[in-house]
């Protein structure tokens, strides 16, 4: 039997606006070691996004660190990955001495791949299971097109390419076991149809390049457990073999506040039987409130909540606030913010209804969010709008290698913080 517990997107260092989530994550990380005290997993696997940027603040590495020193006593097997938002280099610099602590990081990709594959451990030395621990997986981290493929395939190029690269040495002839022991491959990255919450991965996925939609397919039907990050809401997708996205441990925006963040805790038995996963809501230390309405609900709403936030109360409670006005009121914010004075509800932001979106998409049939583009695909749309023809090979690869640019450019701290 193997147990493990499953989590990502942690986001480490992330603010609410201009409101620091420190003791938020303190909560968690303490909660988590309790969890793991509780209930001795064979490993503890963290998909990607431990930090929020690729330049984390002291505080952020402080926590990290400190985490995973204690994780290491209470667990034989800790493995984590680097997300698109966390430094592949950075994190891979923490590797020698984690090494010594026998917790495995793994920052970039490896070349060849198969250093990836991790064996999992009893802590008297049997293997009792392997992991492919792969990290954010970079356009540029994959080979380019073969001169005269045709660029209207990209994406189909960008899966094979992944498929061949790191899932198939993992699962040719000979391999389909491993010893007949379980198989968990962990990655940070988007299936197509998984489910996104409106705001916090919607950056993330542009940057993701062409390989935004990879299908539940390209896993191989061996595999027991699919182990991912990068979605913020949790949920399984569906495959022949079970992929899981954990979601981060609380709402780092108002956009993940209306559903229950949790880890999951996983147990493989040593039959072929699928695993039991068992979701564990992590209790919140904050709470978010998305309150909607015209100006007589919310104004209703906020003198309720006002009451039940009493100053004297010891955590407090951040609020997005959306009003529905038929026509403009002055001092909006103003009026909004005086009704909780006194309170541990914090008014972040007041804003009216806008429907300018949906409106939008009316107007248009074949209207396509920008988002479910990957970049090149909307500059290929946008060559052909403008020049009625396909472009060139060498324009695209050009038009790769800018993006490769710009990605890690994007890495840089300053320009980081805004995404
Ligand atoms: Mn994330």
């Amino acid at each position: 039997m193997l147990t493990f517990i499953h989590t990502s997107d942690w986001h480490i260092g992330r603010k609410l606006g201009h409101i620091e989530r420190y003791q938020d994550h303190e909560v968690f990380l303490d909660w988590l070691l309790k969890q793991m005290e509780a209930s001795s997993p064979d490993a503890l696997l963290v998909s990607g996004d431990i930090f929020d940027s690729s330049n984390p603040p002291i505080p952020a590495m402080r926590m990290f660190i400190e985490f995973v020193v204690k994780a290491a006593t209470l667990c034989p097997n800790i493995i984590l990955t680097a997300g698109n938002h966390d430094s592949p280099g950075r994190l891979d610099t923490l590797r020698p001495v984690f090494d010594i602590l026998g917790v495995h990081v793994v920052g970039s990709v490896s070349d060849p791949p198969s250093r990836m594959l991790l064996p999992l451990t009893k802590k008297s030395g049997e293997t009792i299971g392997h992991v492919l621990a792969m990290p954010y997986i970079r356009p540029m981290d994959l080979p380019p097109p073969n001169p005269g493929e045709d660029v209207r395939n990209t994406t189909l190029h960008m899966i094979s390419a992944f498929q061949q690269r790191y899932i198939e040495p993992f699962t040719g002839p000979g391999k389909e076991t491993l010893n007949d022991l379980p198989l968990i491959i962990m990655g940070h990255l988007f299936i197509s149809g998984g489910d996104t919450t409106d705001e916090s991965e919607r950056p993330i996925q542009l940057e993701a390049g062409s390989i935004v939609g990879l299908p539940a397919s390209i896993f191989p039907p061996h595999a027991d457990y699919i182990a991912l990050g990068h979605l913020h809401r949790p949920q399984m997708i569906k495959g022949t073999v079970p992929i899981a996205y954990c979601g981060s441990p609380f709402p780092l925006t108002f956009s993940e506040a209306n559903y229950t963040h949790r880890i999951l805790k996983v147990t493989l038995d040593d039959s072929s039987s699928r695993p039991a996963i068992e979701s564990v809501p992590v209790p919140r230390n904050t709470e978010l409130y998305n309150i909607t309405g015209d100006m007589n609900t919310v104004c209703n709403l906020l003198n309720r909540m006002t009451k039940s936030h009493p100053p004297a109360s010891s955590s407090k409670a951040y609020a997005r606030v959306t009003v529905s006005l038929e026509k403009p009121v002055s001092n909006l914010k103003e009026q909004i913010i005086e009704l909780t004075e006194g309170s541990n509800l914090i008014i972040l932001s007041v804003r009216r209804s806008e429907n300018a979106a949906d409106s939008l998409a009316q107007m248009s049939d074949s209207y396509v969010r920008l988002d479910e583009l990957t970049p090149e695909q909307v500059f290929i749309t946008k060559y052909r709008e403008t020049y009625n023809s396909e472009p060139a090979l060498q324009l695209v690869q050009a038009f790769r290698e800018l993006l490769g640019e710009v990605l890690i450019e994007m890495d840089s701290p300053n320009q980081r913080d805004e995404t």
